[in-house]
């Protein structure tokens, strides 16, 4: 086993500083609030290390945050990331699951880069590979980005493609937090931008679009990403919510037409569950406050994403 079987390590991180619409730092709340800790100790068995706290790190906010490189809050995310780097690395480094529910996705870089380090250091030198399920690429270096939204980035700091010196503006990160674009797999993409595009093909990453998935259909696409990152390979899910369509899942920052379906997401969930390879995963982007109608949809959403991860479809 690559994680103890049924130990499971949550981080519930209020943050919503890698982008600009405030709400998705209320995520956590909800998502806890319509029972899914409890789903996942009473129905599914797992031991739920929990803080019962949902992180701001408002104690570590910069005072003043202008504009680097073209970042929007660098310093925050930087600081917000990097402290919550060593939390899942601490959870990681046991053994455990570590379940981190957010915020917007440019947490990924802490969490990825701690579990990252852990499995490095657990496990032989072994890499973490990541299944990204996004509309988006999310691989933006802040040269090439459009908003300055860092959410927009965290794909490009932790493969290395982009990089910065400053230790208060990701120069915390060092060679055994980062991933190798070798290991980086894409299910759901449709909202990619140009420059995006050319650095999945420069590097050849590989991605799964919405146009793969009507083509293949979504099993022969999951068995693709998991043969592209091979058997005993330790895998990393994060999830963002905007994968799925927004009939299923409206109440997100940037909701993008023609996603997948609920089952479809579940389902990436299930099966990267059963490969018994899966050592974290993360929730993003479930914003409550947006489309109050379907906030409620949205948490429901998120919930059976993390359930099915976890393993509750199994029979
Ligand atoms: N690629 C655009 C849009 C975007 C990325 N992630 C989300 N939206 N959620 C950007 O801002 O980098
Ligand atoms: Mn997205
Ligand atoms: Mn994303």
């Amino acid at each position: 086993f690559l994680t103890r079987p049924h130990e499971l390590g949550v981080v519930a991180v209020g943050f919503s500083g890698g982008q600009c619409k405030p709400g998705v730092e209320a995520a956590p709340v909800a998502l806890i609030a319509s029972g899914l800790l409890e789903q996942l100790r009473d129905d599914l068995d797992y031991d739920v290390h929990y803080d019962n706290m949902v992180h701001n790190y408002t104690d570590i906010m910069p005072t003043s945050d202008s504009e680097y490189r073209n970042m929007k809050k660098p310093r925050a995310v930087s600081a917000v990331t990097q402290r919550l780097s060593e939390q899942a690395y601490e959870h990681a480094k046991q053994g455990k699951f570590v379940l981190t529910l957010g915020g917007d996705h440019s947490i990924a870089i802490g969490t990825i880069s701690g579990i990252a380090k852990a499995i490095r250091e657990r496990l032989e030198g072994r890499e973490l590979a990541v299944i990204w399920v996004d509309a988006h690429a999310d691989i933006n270096t802040p040269e090439i980005s459009q908003s300055g939204n860092i959410h927009g980035m965290p794909v490009a700091f932790l493969t290395g493609l982009a990089k910065e010196e400053n230790k208060d503006i990701f120069g915390w990160l060092e060679k055994e937090h980062l991933i190798n674009v070798s290991k980086l797999v894409y299910i759901g993409l449709r909202d990619v931008d140009r420059e995006e595009k050319k650095l999945l093909r420069e590097h050849s990453i590989r991605a799964f679009s919405m146009h793969d998935i009507d083509r293949h259909g979504i099993g022969r696409v999951v068995e693709m990403a998991l043969a592209h990152i091979g058997n005993d390979t330790p895998i990393h899910l994060s999830f963002d919510v905007d994968a799925l369509d927004p009939q299923w899942a409206p109440s997100t920052g940037t909701p993008v037409r023609g996603g997948l379906t609920l089952r479809e997401g579940d389902f990436i969930a299930e099966c990267v569950h059963q490969t018994g390879n899966l050592v974290g995963m993360d929730l993003v982007e479930v914003n409550p406050s947006l489309e109050t109608s379907g906030a409620s949809d949205t948490i429901r959403t998120g919930c059976s994403l993390v359930r099915s991860a976890l393993g509750d479809s199994l029979l």
